[in-house]
């Protein structure tokens, strides 16, 4: 899963990336500043660790999230620009980072511009095909021609949307339409998390400011939240045990790096499972309604193919149960088959031929 960070100039994007925990200066010196850095970040579960301590294994190994810092003065609107436009269409969900630490700064100003940025990409690809359509509407023959009129009529909504500065993703989609258009992979499309980045000082005021961009950017699949990205990346250079010192004397809370993977992850509709061995327990990330034989296809491609059934327990009952044992002996060790609905939190002991 990537996500791409997008905000105005001196925003603070890299600032945030390196909260996060990318190392943006490092990896730019190798592209000479002009390719977006690449950020993997682990994604924190304590579920994980809970099953990680009691089964004592080797290896504990978490979901993971790719952030893409964009670099230097926006996106779009230069020819040069036009190759980030292309990578960031590429991305499963946008980051958008506004500044808000300093007082020059207005973050709904700047939400305002970026969504601009953001919406007129889109616009042109939507008016490039609306205009390709014409000519092959009066050639098509009949049963075509109507395939095309549905998605000129479609594609009529996405840009009067788009012309009153309204995102795609706020339309009201069937999922044959959201499937229609899914290849132009529109960036007003795209799940979004919008972080404020706050100074130590408006820490206090996060909430507030946040209501106030939430009130002018209320879409769906948006989430607004607050860090405080300066002193977020400092914290994330000292040793686990001093930042945790540092954060409880400041009451900065989670980690940002923890919520803003969160919250990546929830925006995007994704839920965990976890399966175990000798050897490691293991994250995974799945849309929500994902079947099992899907969830054990997501594991291995053979798993899926040979899927006979799978074992479920709820994780916080395995680790209260302490151990397999005692599970079974409550019953609570549940035999479900490959249309089963895999939950958040679920443990998953997959059987299947081979
Ligand atoms: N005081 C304070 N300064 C910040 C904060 N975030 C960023 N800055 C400063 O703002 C400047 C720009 O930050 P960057 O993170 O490089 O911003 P950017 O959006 O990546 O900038 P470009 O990539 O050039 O578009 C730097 O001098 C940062 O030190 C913050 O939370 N507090
Ligand atoms: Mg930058």
């Amino acid at each position: 899963m990537q996500i791409g960070i997008v905000g105005l100039p001196f925003a603070g994007k890299t600032t945030v990336f390196n909260a996060i925990g990318g190392n943006a200066t490092e990896q730019r010196q190798q592209t000479h500043g002009l390719e977006p850095t690449l950020a993997t970040v682990d994604l924190h579960d304590a579920r994980l660790e809970a099953l990680c301590t009691l089964f004592e294994t080797e290896q504990c190994i978490p979901t993971e999230v790719q952030y893409l810092d964009f670099p230097g003065a926006g996106f779009g609107r230069q020819e040069k620009e036009a190759a980030w436009v292309a990578t960031l269409r590429t991305v499963d969900a946008l980051l958008i980072v506004l500044g808000a630490f300093s007082e020059a700064q207005d973050p709904v100003d700047e939400i305002e511009s970026i969504h601009l940025d953001l919406v007129l990409p889109d616009l042109q690809i939507v008016e490039n095909r609306l205009q390709r359509l014409l000519p092959q509407l009066r050639t098509a023959p009949a049963a075509e021609r109507q395939h095309l009129e549905r998605e000129q009529i479609l594609l009529d909504r996405l840009r009067s949307a788009l012309e009153q500065g309204m995102p795609v993703r706020a339309l009201e989609l069937t999922a044959d339409e959201e499937q229609a258009i899914r290849g132009f992979q529109l960036l007003t499309m795209k799940p979004t998390l919008v972080v404020l980045n706050l100074s130590e000082a408006q820490w206090g005021r996060a909430t507030e400011i946040a209501d106030r961009v939430q009130s002018t950017y209320a879409h769906p699949r948006t989430t607004v939240m607050g860090l405080c990205g300066q002193l977020e990346m400092e914290i994330a250079q000292l040793s686990p045990e001093e930042s945790a010192l540092f954060r409880e004397e400041m009451s900065l809370g989670e980690p940002g790096a923890a919520r803003v993977v969160r919250e990546s992850h929830t925006l995007l509709g994704l839920i965990h499972f976890f399966t175990l061995n000798e050897k490691e327990v293991r994250a995974w990330a799945i849309p929500q309604g994902t079947r099992a034989q899907d969830a054990a296809g997501k594991v291995h491609t053979d798993m899926a193919r040979g899927f006979v059934r799978t074992e479920v327990i709820p994780w916080e009952q395995l680790v209260a149960s302490h151990g397999y044992g005692d599970a079974r002996k409550h019953g609570l060790v549940r035999q479900e088959g490959r249309d089963y609905v895999v939950q958040d939190g679920d443990v998953l002991y997959i059987l299947f031929t081979r």
